[in-house]
């Protein structure tokens, strides 16, 4: 494993070996089979390349009405726990023992990318944002708290962990491209990413 920091970003490189990348994508296939992928919509009423489920108490949403966390899946259902696994890497990176209240799955297939974007939906700001990733190479960028600020981009592999602490946790960032076949690690190609937040902070 290698620790670097990007534009404040930390970024562990190699931080999951292949068997736990492995656990890790089963425990998140059992995850969507309970609570499936969606594609989902902006409120400005564009679908999204990127397929989206969760696990934990919130799961972050779009469509018509706004981007906001949700208790429930689209079918009404909460959403399933968050893996074992997930919460270890989370405490692990972070020394909290305060455990996190979403962790969005994020399924890029080909040709999906997600554009350069903050994430401040949650009530709190004073937590570490998490995102492991499994699959396929995703191009990552990473710039500040302005919009329009200067960015820097790295290929994020399978197995690799970003923490946004600190003045980070509200910088830009965003998923340009991925290289479709990079990996094979799942079975239909493509990467995912999970992205772990505390949403209110109360616990
Ligand atoms: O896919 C990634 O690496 C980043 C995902 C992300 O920024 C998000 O879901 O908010
Ligand atoms: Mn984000």
């Amino acid at each position: 494993m290698a620790r670097l920091t990007v534009s404040g970003f930390e970024i562990y490189k190699s931080y999951l070996a292949i068997d736990r990348q492995i656990g890790l994508r089963d425990a998140l296939r059992d995850v969507a089979q309970a609570a499936p992928f969606i594609s989902p919509v902006t409120p400005q009423g564009k679908t999204m390349s990127v397929r989206m489920t969760a696990a934990g108490r919130f799961g972050w949403i779009t469509d018509r009405q706004g981007y906001r966390y949700s208790e429930m899946h689209r079918s009404g259902m909460s959403w399933p726990s968050i893996p074992e696994l997930v919460l270890d890497i989370w405490h692990d990176v972070t020394g909290l023992s305060l455990p996190p209240e979403c962790c969005l799955i994020n399924y890029y297939g080909e040709g999906a990318r997600m554009g350069l974007h903050q994430d401040k939906d949650e009530t709190s700001f004073d937590w570490p944002v998490v995102s492991i990733s499994l699959g396929d190479d995703g191009l990552f960028r990473m710039g500040n708290r302005e919009r329009r600020g200067k960015t820097q981009s790295i290929w994020l592999q399978s197995g690799d962990v970003v923490v946004m602490a600190g003045a980070a946790r509200l910088s830009y960032h965003g998923v340009d491209r991925i290289r479709f076949g990079s990996s094979t690690l799942l079975p239909k190609g493509g990467r995912i990413n999970v992205t772990l937040r505390v949403v209110t902070g109360v616990g």
